[in-house]
């Protein structure tokens, strides 16, 4: 049977240390606890509460200031140019994927501190830039859908991570009244708060999961083709053989991310808003009060709003992040570049660690979520490199899935 903790107790690691701060903790309403455990989600994995629109982008009118920024002179330095494979689509396209031919390319991203919405993290785990070799897959061209998902729950009867109770001897010293299913949803407060404390914005909601994104109280009706989001790890992985798929690697993800291309910021190129336009669901306003939804959307945006890449996927900056199938080391990269870990067809580290949360087992997410901003962390970059707890779902989390030649 699927429990919280069954992804841990197969990796034999520790329970999850966010759900026990959450659980744990009294009042499980409020976003105490929850925080330490966002380190995981470094930046942006923050969650999406606002209310969901499906007011269509506005048109690319550019302010007077965005008119005077400067644009980013990008100088892919490290980055060598892009070889593509020459296998050509072996054509019976699957619904709903593209082909991507795979190739050589430079994986990981250069420091963002400086350019127009970079941001200030040095995003240091994607460095050093280096050679990777990766063959042809298919890959959806859109996050996973509501849609989708329930399509496979339907099928299979198959009951989420978020959707079963903690049980008691996971969440020692938990109070009886906090074991209740719940998940971890963006609970934005109504002053500006310092950023240096992510409980002022996250809150362990029961009730919450892929059918109900905000709490009980909410529903996916009239959002099928919008993208699911308290998936676990291992749910996105019981959708994926569902669906005669799988999860990509972090390597297959951002080669399909780049579209082809060397060493661009962004997968439209090396502007954020070319000619003013919004090409990702991102964070607009001061963070984590205000949102602005200058881009069109305050939460999650249907799939396929924005501009897709040069392989034509859509939304693989922003809107929900993404799992991906490796596991989470800050030192991947070195140990590539370094010739102690394979970079052809790379899938990871044999184990998790993350410097800022030892014990705690994640794998890789990419992409970053609408919640993403400069301000905050700006992991809409291509190249930058996510976290997150394997158990741990969230509204701002989901996934696209890549499948093999026959
Ligand atoms: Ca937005
Ligand atoms: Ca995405």
């Amino acid at each position: 049977m699927t429990n919280r903790n069954t992804q841990n107790q197969k990796q034999d690691g520790p329970s999850p240390k966010l759900l026990h701060k959450l659980i744990n903790s009294t009042g499980v309403q409020i976003g105490i606890g929850i925080c330490a455990a966002l380190l995981l989600w470094a930046c942006c994995r923050l969650a999406i509460p606002m209310k969901n629109t499906s007011t269509p982008a506005p048109s690319p009118t550019p302010t007077a200031s965005e008119q005077k920024m400067p644009q980013a002179k990008i100088t892919p330095v490290g980055f060598e140019t892009t070889k593509l494979a020459s296998n050509a689509s072996p054509g019976n396209t699957p619904e709903g994927m593209a082909w991507i031919p795979g190739g050589t390319f430079s994986m990981g991203c250069l420091d963002p501190r400086g350019i127009p919405y970079g941001g200030d993290k040095p995003m240091t785990d994607a460095r050093p830039i280096h050679s990777v070799t990766v063959g042809g897959f298919w890959i959806d061209t859109t996050e996973v859908t509501n849609e989708q998902f329930k399509n496979f729950v339907e099928a299979t009867e198959y009951v989420t991570i978020a959707e079963i109770p903690p049980r008691p001897e996971d969440f020692p010293g938990a109070p009886p009244e906090n074991l209740v299913a719940g998940s971890i949803v963006f609970t934005p407060p109504d002053r500006p708060v310092p950023l240096s404390n992510h409980l002022q914005w996250w809150a362990y909601v029961p009730g919450a999961n892929w059918r109900h994104p905000l709490g009980p109280e909410s529903t996916i009706e009239g959002k099928e083709n919008f993208p699911v989001v308290h998936v676990a790890f291992e749910d996105a992985i019981a959708y994926a053989k569902w669906a005669g798929k799988r999860l990509p690697t972090e390597a297959e993800w951002e080669f399909a991310s780049r579209g082809g291309i060397t060493g661009n910021v962004y997968p439209w190129g090396n502007e954020f808003r070319p000619n003013g336009k919004w090409m990702a669901n991102t964070w607009q306003g001061q963070f984590p009060m205000q949102n602005t939804a200058e881009d069109g959307f305050a939460g999650i945006a249907p799939v396929r709003q924005y501009p897709p890449n040069k392989y034509g996927l859509h939304d693989v900056s922003g809107n929900v992040w993404e799992w991906c199938a490796d596991w989470y080391r800050p030192d991947t990269y070195q140990k590539q570049k370094n010739g102690e870990s394979s970079t052809v067809n790379p899938t990871g580290p044999e184990t998790s660690f993350d410097p800022q949360e030892p014990g705690v087992e994640k794998r890789i997410q990419r992409g970053g979520s609408f919640l993403c901003t400069d301000q905050y962390c700006s992991r809409y970059i291509l190249g930058t490199r996510g976290k997150g707890e394997v158990s741990s779902g969230c509204n701002h989390i989901g996934f696209r899935c890549v499948q093999d030649m026959q």
